[in-house]
């Protein structure tokens, strides 16, 4: 039997670790993941793309596993340098990654669109999944504060460590935004569609946000599978209680689970949220019980297994 096709949609650490369980679940060659760039910023005029590098160098093995971003081991002699200059510094770029975003940034001021540096990047760390932003276009994640401060979203995220008030969140670009090339294809030809455990508004918001994109899923809602990134009514990480009732929701997998429902036709909740089954049930979705609290590579492995093996 030929391998199944497998596209993932993912924000950064959440998905990271899933995606490790992923590929080694199936054959790496068959997955494509749609990478979130609303989270994209320029830094010291480097171009740096935090979700879809946290997802490459975990899938390299070279992430750090501490932080879940960043390559381990880096050292911070450039970031230091300017420090002592004067520049500021809050955003830790440490050395070895900014060698990723001089090439991302040499290669975008050359023409080269996003989706094929991002190949370049994936190729040259030897990763075998494919990686494709969600678009090659500018698509900039805004958050504006109760006090009506408008934060570009590493200041939200890093800077002020969501410890804002959050009353919207805008992606900047989206609706004049097209997916990059091989996006819609992916999704039309997998046998496989996985939402990642991320956040469904700042990860998986922005993805969903570029015209074309939901709408493709939605045509395929019998292949999708979305994995609830709220166990026990909170996020494993990152601010996505805080987040989910600035779209009109609480932080619960069911409510998650309606966030997606015109598009997913199977939700996984962790065994711990047995109990909301019923009502995803009542949304019109296929519910599936599982351990989702990726504590170890097996666990994401195991997940993995059982979503592919699913009828
Ligand atoms: N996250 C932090 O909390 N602090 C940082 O200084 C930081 C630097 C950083 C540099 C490169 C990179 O690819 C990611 C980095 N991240 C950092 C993580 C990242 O900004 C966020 O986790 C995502 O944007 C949310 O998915």
């Amino acid at each position: 039997m030929a391998p199944m096709r497998v596209t993932a949609l993912a924000g950064g650490v959440g998905a990271a670790k899933f995606l490790r369980g992923l590929v080694r679940a199936t054959e790496p060659e068959n997955v494509t993941i749609i990478g979130n760039t609303g989270d994209d910023a320029v830094f010291h005029n480097l171009h740096v793309s935090p979700d879809l590098d946290i997802v490459t160098y975990t899938l390299a093995g070279l992430v750090d596993d501490t932080l879940g971003w960043g390559i381990k081991q880096d050292t911070t002699h450039a970031l230091d340098q300017m420090a002592g200059l004067g520049l500021e510094t809050w955003f830790t770029l440490k050395d070895r990654d900014i060698g990723t975003h001089m090439a991302r940034t040499t290669w975008l001021a050359d023409g080269v669109p996003l989706s094929e540096v991002t190949d370049r990047i994936r190729r040259g760390l030897d990763v075998a999944a494919r990686i494709i932003p969600m678009t090659d276009d500018p698509v900039r994640t805004r958050i504006v504060t109760s006090e009506g401060l408008t934060r570009e979203f590493q200041e939200y995220f890093v800077r002020y460590r969501h410890s804002e008030e959050v009353a919207e969140v805008h992606f900047e670009g989206a609706e004049t935004a097209t997916p990059a090339p091989g996006v819609i294809d992916a999704i039309s030809a997998a046998q496989r569609i996985i939402i990642c455990p991320s956040n469904p508004v700042i990860s998986i918001g922005p993805i969903l946000a570029v015209p074309g994109i939901r709408e493709a899923l939605r045509e395929r809602r019998d292949a999708v599978f979305a994995i609830s990134p709220i166990v026990q009514g909170a996020a494993l990480k990152g601010p996505a209680e805080k987040l989910l009732p600035v779209v009109g929701a609480e932080a619960s997998a069911s409510a998650v689970a309606g966030l997606y429902q015109d598009f997913c036709g199977t939700f996984i909740v962790d065994y711990r949220d047995a109990p909301e089954a019923g009502k995803i049930e009542d949304l019109g979705m296929r519910v599936m019980v599982l351990e989702t609290v990726m504590e170890t590579p097996g666990i994401s492995r195991q997940l993995a297994k059982e979503i592919l093996a699913a009828p």
